[in-house]
Order: structure tokens, then C-alpha cells, then sequence
């Protein structure tokens, strides 16, 4: 048996990626001078695989930006309005895809299946001409075979390419990519030919758009393609990767396909695609890579129960591999570059580093026997006993209170007729309230102070004072703006997920552990590693010192249970359901704090809500249920009088729209100002019976709207959603927003509402 892995994280292990290309689009790095960094971290990349054991290196994984765009160049699908600037500058062009520039707009960006990574939406058409440009492809693996190791190329695969593709703008409707499948896979075989003549025996070709729910005609196409691509002549050999999921129906038809091998993940959804694949009688003949190691998450693996399932596999293919389950791109570098998590605890995690070398262990089990890893093998069931047998995974206070959670828990205790009457006597707002959504723009000078605090320049007394006079410059912003339900604007915050996590007991952070996000955007995901649970109050101290500020009511802020599990890296040892019920009792903890301290409207985002819905629709009603529980149990305690909030970051919701009424939020402020406040119809459409602010300012732009904009997209909004329950708000938080932009915006947005507010029937 050898080792092998899909792809390693590609910015290096002090982002020296992300650097250098931010350096190249300030023009501070020459174009060599990046190209030198590129292939610097991927020798490195390539060394240590080679030194840890790993027999088959991965090439073509690195990416400038995202592998998916290099997709769109290596088949030529390079929209029109990019076309220029790629012919002047092949760099430049593929970063104004990826960006934009002042004139074009980029690519749009979109979730990588369930995963944190986002990749760019290949735009294609009718017209779309493919041509075959491997170059990328081929430097790369010449460069590894270069350094004298076996390596395996690695492209997106043909079928995936176009599932995951959108009809480029202006292209008429019921046109579907895939139809192009025809015209792709001769471009296919031309980068398969060349990679052949460059030496390699193997090309992976990923497919985990397979493990998705797929119609018959889409599955009829994936065996069209491998039939097509398994039957040429001057190819390498073929290994068609699928990971994240079971791969059901499409299973039997890449066993039947002419191809030389499968991989596919046995982690996740290990026994389904154990059982598909007997069922479908093995792969006779093939090679079979079998992703045992979980490539996302940062756990250690099972060995023993690992090298159980290979000895099962053994029997089904007439070769079978190890590997991860996925690309490493999903996990940090390397855990032990952590020097504050307990080492007690640190014995538990494996980064993409401690993966790779797990899956050398495997298959030197696998091929030698457990004798040959005997002292690995007892290493790691002491290690995993230490986890299962932990007074952090296993609090027993945490524990019976979850247990002891009731249904009425998890409602608020009047309909909510009754509590929209209570909140209006006492917070008195006017019709069409306007509010924000929370953050205010996070100046460098307010970056600066928190790197000053970690970097001990300034103390905890002067960083708090820096703060406090932020949050006075904000508050008396919005007062003279005549906003009605103001926000103290984070100042205190970085990313949302981590400020919460370094508060609650359970949660772990990390200093080094980045995973890429999208571009050269990193974040560190915490650690969702044992019983969750609240030391003290995390926001009540801001938030009370807010409101000491101004007479209006001063909304609360916190991150609710679904976001805070999507966004961190969540324990495999009990059901997310039970991890998500832990996180919202902590969150309804600090709920009733607010409340207690006299909030009276406190606001639980929930962006993540819907990226988090499982791939295939069997999983997904479970899913939101689970989901929405925990969102209920987070604020359902209060009273009737309190006005809970929630926030959503997109506009295509159709598919969540009962989940998002069955949060029974008082108020859910979403994305609108692009799709013209579709949204706003689309609520009214299922008959959301609670209020609604449907954003009237695109914060993603600096752009800003004018006032006649603003009350156009009000009025818009009062068709779908009478006025008493229509807020006015922008679509998102205005962190990443300059005060220029914003005091503008937001004096603009006041001046609609109060137009509109005219204009209503019986307003004097
Ligand atoms: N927090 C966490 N995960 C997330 C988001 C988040 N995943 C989804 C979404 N939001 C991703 N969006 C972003 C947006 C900006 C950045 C990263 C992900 C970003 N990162 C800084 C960088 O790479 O330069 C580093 C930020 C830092 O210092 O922590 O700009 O909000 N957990
Ligand atoms: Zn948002």
C-alpha cells in the first residue's frame, strides 16, 4: 500500500503567500519575485511530504488564489469582459478575475461544497470557446519530478467543473453548463496528453460534485465523460477523487467506468460508500485510494479502527491506497507549532503535518502488518483515551443541564401578537424603525491598539480606554444621525467567532492555525474541543456602558450556535446537534445578562445558517431542526417586552425560508439592496409574519446610495411588508467599511425612512 494526500495548504507556515501576492497587487513584490515565493513554498511543500514517508506527491494544488479559477484558465473559459486584460498581463488577468479592477467586475465567489473555502464561479455560455493551456499544470509537476519524487497531478475534474459552473450575465435562461460537457472533454484530453509526455503515470481528477444529489442525466454525463476520457489512447492513468460525502447512485458509475482507479472517502460517510462498493462488486482491476484520515477536521485519526476498514477494503479492489479524505487545504499547517494549548490537549489534534504522517503509518500497517507499527499504534490509543477520559470533554455540570433542557425551554413563552404589542409600549420606537447590524468601520488605529495590547506597548487600562472612546464617538454618530435602536459598534471585536471562543470555557483558540478562507483571506478557526460553558458575562460590560451613553435603546451583539459550530472546528466525538445546544445554553446565559442589565433588543446573527446545510437533502431536515432548536434555546428565555434581532448575510434564502421563520426572531435584518429587495417579496411570499429589515445599503461597495435610492427600495420593501413591521437597516455589518462612506450612507438611509414615514397613512 502507498500514501498519498489530495493537496496540502498552500500559504505557507507564516502566511508568506498571502504576503507576497497582497505585495504584489500593492506593487511592492515584482512578478519574479512572487514566482520565486510560489515555488519556494512548493519544494517545501514537496520535501516534507517526501521526508515524512508519503509515496505520491500531489501537484497542481497550489494556487495564486483558488484552484477552481485555475480551472477556468487551464480550459480557456475566460470571460469577455476579463479577456483584455489576461491577454496583457496573464498574472494581472487572472487576478482581475479573481478581484476585479475599477472597471470590470471579478468573478463571483461561492462556498467550496460544505467547507470554509470559497472559490470564483466559472461564468460560462453558449458561447463559450474552450482551449487547452496546461502550462500550470505541467511546470508544476516538472518541478516535483524535478526533486526526484513520484507525483500525481491534480485537476478538477470535467463533470465538477461544470456543476459547479453559472451561466455567465446576459446568458438566456435554461441554459446549463453541463451541456457544454461535450466541448470540455476534448480539452481534457489534450492536458492529460501533455501531462502524460511530461512523465506523469497518474492524474487525479476530482469529482466531489458526485456526492451531491444528481439527477439520472447528470450521473449519464459523469459516465459519458469517463468513458470518453478512460478511452483514449495516449493518456496517463486515470484516478477519479471524490470526497465530503457518499457518492450513492454515482458510485457504480465510476466502478463501471474505464478508469484506473477511485478514491473515495471513508471517513464521514465511511460505511454507505463501504457498502456501495461492495454492492457494486469492488473495482476489479483498479486501484482503490481510500481516504481514511478526515482531511478537514483537526483530530487524530482512529488507527486501529482505520486499519480495520483497510483490511475490509483489501478485499474489494486489487490495490488499495492510503489517504486523507480530502485536500489538507482545509486544516492548519502544523499542530505543533502551538505553543498555549495544553499539551495534554495538543495530543488529540492533528493539522495537515500530523495527517500526512498518520497516513504513512496507516499504510505501512496496511502493507507490513501492525507489528510494523506497533509503538505508533500504542501511542494512539493513549492518546485518544486521554480524550475520551477528559475532564474538559466531559463536564458533568455542562452535561445534566443539557440533558435537563425541556421544549418550553426552547420557545419563548408568548406568541409573538403579544410580544410585538409589549416591545412597541416599551421601546416606542417609530414606524420603520432604522437600526444597524452591528459593527462600525474597524480603523487600522483600531487595529493598531489591539496588536499594541498583544504586543504589551499599551496595557489592558489604556486599550480600554481606546475602546470606550470609540464607542462614545459611535454612539454620538448615530444619535446625531437620528438612528433609533443604536449599536456600540465592536471595537472591541476581531472575528466574531474567536472574540466568543476565547471567552468560553471548552473552546480553543490557536495562534498559527490559518486555514484560507478565499484569495489570500485567512481565518482561524477555534477549537470546539470540549463542554462548552460561560465563566462570566462576554459582552455585558460593552454594552451596559453603551447604553449608560444615550437614552435610545442600545442593541445587544452576539454570535448565536449555528455560526459560532460553522465557523470553528467542531468535536467529532458527539452528535453537532448536542455541541450546538451546549453553545446556546452558554449564549442564553448571556442573553438573560443583557436583559437583566437592561438591553432591551439584543440581536443573535446567524449568518452562517444556511451554509452549513448538508450536502444532500436527506440530511437536511434533521439539520434545521437541530439548527433552529439551539437558536430558539439561546432566546427564549426572556421576556416578552425584550425584542430578540437576527441577522442573515445573503439574498437566496428560498430554500431556508421556514427555518428562518422558525427562528421566531422579533426582527431578522438580510441581504436585499442588490436583488432589489426580492427578498422583502419573497418573505411575504411564505407569509413571514414577524419584522423584517431587508437591506436598503450594499455595504460591500463604498458606494453610496443616494436618498432617492434609499426610499425607492422602502417603498419596494412596504409592498411585500406592512410598516409596522418594516425596519430600515443596511444589508450587513460596516467593519470593513471607511467612516467617510458610512456616515453618509447611513444619514442617507434616516432621510428615507423619514420620507417614507410621511408618506404612510395616519403619520402626522
Ligand atoms: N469568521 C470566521 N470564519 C468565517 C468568517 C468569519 N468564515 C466565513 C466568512 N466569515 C469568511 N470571510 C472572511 C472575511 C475576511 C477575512 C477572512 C474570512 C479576513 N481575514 C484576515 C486576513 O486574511 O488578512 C485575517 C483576520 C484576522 O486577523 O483574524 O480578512 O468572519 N471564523
Ligand atoms: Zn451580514
Amino acid at each position: 500500500a502507498r500514501a498519498t494526500v489530495y493537496g496540502y495548504p498552500r500559504q505557507g507556515p507564516d502566511r508568506e503567500l498571502k504576503k507576497a501576492v497582497e505585495g504584489y497587487w500593492k506593487g511592492r513584490v515584482s512578478a519574479e519575485a512572487l514566482r520565486r515565493t510560489a515555488a519556494g513554498l512548493r519544494e517545501a511543500n514537496w520535501r516534507r511530504l517526501a521526508d515524512a514517508g508519503l509515496h505520491e506527491v500531489p501537484t497542481g494544488d497550489f494556487s495564486y488564489y483558488d484552484h477552481v479559477l485555475d480551472t477556468s484558465v487551464m480550459v480557456g473559459a475566460v470571460p469577455e469582459r476579463h479577456r483584455a486584460a489576461v491577454e496583457a498581463d496573464a498574472l494581472d488577468g487572472y487576478f482581475a478575475m479573481a478581484r476585479g479592477t475599477r472597471d470590470v467586475a471579478p468573478l463571483e465567489m461561492t462556498k467550496w461544497f460544505d467547507t470554509n473555502y470559497h472559490y470564483l464561479v466559472p461564468e460560462l455560455g453558449p458561447e463559450t470557446v474552450f482551449s487547452a493551456d496546461s502550462a500550470k499544470q505541467r511546470a508544476e509537476l516538472t518541478e516535483a519530478l524535478a526533486l526526484g519524487l513520484t507525483a500525481r497531478p491534480v485537476l478538477v475534474g470535467p463533470v465538477t467543473y461544470l456543476l459547479l459552473a453559472k451561466p455567465a450575465p446576459g446568458v438566456a435562461d435554461g441554459f446549463r453548463p453541463l451541456s457544454l460537457l461535450e466541448r470540455l472533454l476534448p480539452v481534457y484530453a489534450e492536458v492529460l496528453a501533455d501531462l502524460r509526455a511530461a512523465g506523469a503515470e497518474w492524474v487525479q481528477l476530482d469529482e466531489p460534485a458526485l456526492v451531491q444529489d444528481r439527477t439520472p442525466r447528470e450521473l449519464e454525463a459523469a459516465a459519458r465523460a469517463y468513458a470518453e476520457l478512460g478511452g483514449l489512447t495516449d493518456r496517463p492513468k486515470l484516478l477519479v477523487a471524490s470526497y465530503f460525502d457518499r457518492l450513492g447512485d454515482a458510485l457504480p458509475v465510476l466502478a463501471k467506468a474505464p478508469v484506473d482507479g477511485l478514491a473515495v472517502d471513508f471517513t464521514e460517510a465511511a460505511a454507505a460508500n463501504l457498502d456501495a462498493l461492495a454492492a457494486a462488486g469492488g473495482l476489479p482491476g483498479k486501484r482503490l485510494v481510500a481516504g481514511v484520515v478526515n482531511g478537514r477536521n483537526i483530530w487524530i485519526n482512529d488507527l486501529e479502527k482505520s486499519l480495520s476498514r483497510l483490511g475490509t477494503l483489501l478485499g474489494l479492489a486489487d490495490r488499495v491506497d492510503v489517504a486523507a479524505s480530502c485536500s489538507l487545504l482545509h486544516v492548519p499547517l502544523d499542530a505543533r507549532a502551538e505553543r498555549d494549548i495544553d499539551p495534554e490537549v495538543l495530543r488529540w489534534l492533528a493539522f495537515a503535518r500530523q495527517k500526512t504522517d498518520e497516513v504513512v503509518t496507516l499504510a505501512k500497517g496496511l502493507a507490513r502488518g501492525t507489528g510494523a507499527i506497533a509503538g505508533e499504534l500504542s501511542a494512539n490509543r493513549a492518546d485518544l483515551a486521554s480524550r475520551a477520559s477528559s475532564s474538559l470533554t466531559h463536564d458533568p455540570a455542562v452535561r445534566s443541564r443539557a440533558a435537563a433542557v425541556t421544549a418550553a425551554d426552547t420557545r419563548r413563552a408568548q406568541p409573538y401578537a403579544e410580544r410585538a404589542a409589549a416591545q412597541q409600549e416599551h421601546l416606542g420606537l417609530p414606524l420603520l424603525p432604522t437600526t444597524t447590524i452591528g459593527s462600525f468601520p474597524q480603523t487600522a488605529e483600531l487595529r493598531g491598539a489591539r496588536a499594541a495590547l498583544r504586543a504589551g506597548r499599551i496595557d489592558t487600562a489604556g486599550y480600554e480606554e481606546r475602546i470606550r472612546t470609540e464607542i462614545r464617538d459611535v454612539l454620538a454618530f448615530q444619535e446625531q444621525a437620528g438612528i433609533d435602536v443604536l449599536v456600540h459598534g465592536e471595537p472591541e471585536r476581531n472575528d466574531m467567532v474567536q472574540y466568543f471562543a476565547e471567552q468560553l470555557t471548552g473552546y480553543l483558540a490557536t495562534q498559527h492555525g490559518w486555514v484560507q478562507s478565499y484569495g489570500t483571506r485567512c481565518v482561524r478557526p477555534p477549537i470546539l474541543a470540549g463542554d462548552i460553558s460561560r465563566a462570566e458575562p462576554m459582552t455585558v460590560r460593552w454594552t451596559t456602558y453603551a447604553q449608560s451613553l444615550t437614552e435610545r435603546p442600545v442593541k445587544g451583539m452576539l454570535t448565536g450556535p449555528v455560526t459560532m459550530l460553522a465557523w470553528s472546528f467542531v468535536r467529532d466525538d458527539q452528535p453537532l446537534g448536542d455541541t450546538a445546544r451546549q453553545v446556546a445554553l452558554a449564549l442564553r446565559d448571556e442573553v438573560r445578562d443583557l436583559e437583566a442589565a437592561g438591553t432591551s433588543v439584543i440581536q443573535v446573527d446567524e449568518p452562517a445558517l444556511r451554509e452549513t446545510l448538508p450536502l444532500r437533502a436527506e440530511g437536511r431536515d434533521a439539520y434545521l431542526a437541530w439548527a433552529t432548536e439551539a437558536f430558539r434555546l439561546s432566546t427564549g428565555g426572556v421576556r416578552a417586552a425584550t425584542q430578540i434581532h437576527t441577522h442573515m448575510c445573503y439574498a437566496e434564502f428560498g430554500d431556508i425560508v421556514q427555518a428562518i421563520d422558525d427562528l421566531d426572531a422579533d426582527v431578522i435584518s438580510l441581504e436585499a439592496a442588490r436583488s432589489h429587495m426580492q427578498v422583502a417579496h419573497e418573505l411575504a411570499a411564505h407569509g413571514y409574519p414577524r419584522g423584517a429589515g431587508p437591506g436598503v445599503y450594499d455595504i460591500h461597495s463604498p458606494r453610496v446610495p443616494g436618498v432617492e435610492e434609499a426610499t425607492a427600495l422602502l417603498r419596494k420593501g412596504l409592498e411585500a411588508i406592512p410598516a409596522e413591521r418594516l425596519w430600515v437597516n443596511p444589508d450587513c455589518g460596516l467593519k470593513t467599511r471607511g467612516w467617510p462612506e458610512t456616515r453618509a450612507s447611513l444619514e442617507n438611509l434616516v432621510a428615507a425612512a423619514r420620507t417614507v414615514r410621511r408618506e404612510l397613512p395616519g403619520d402626522s
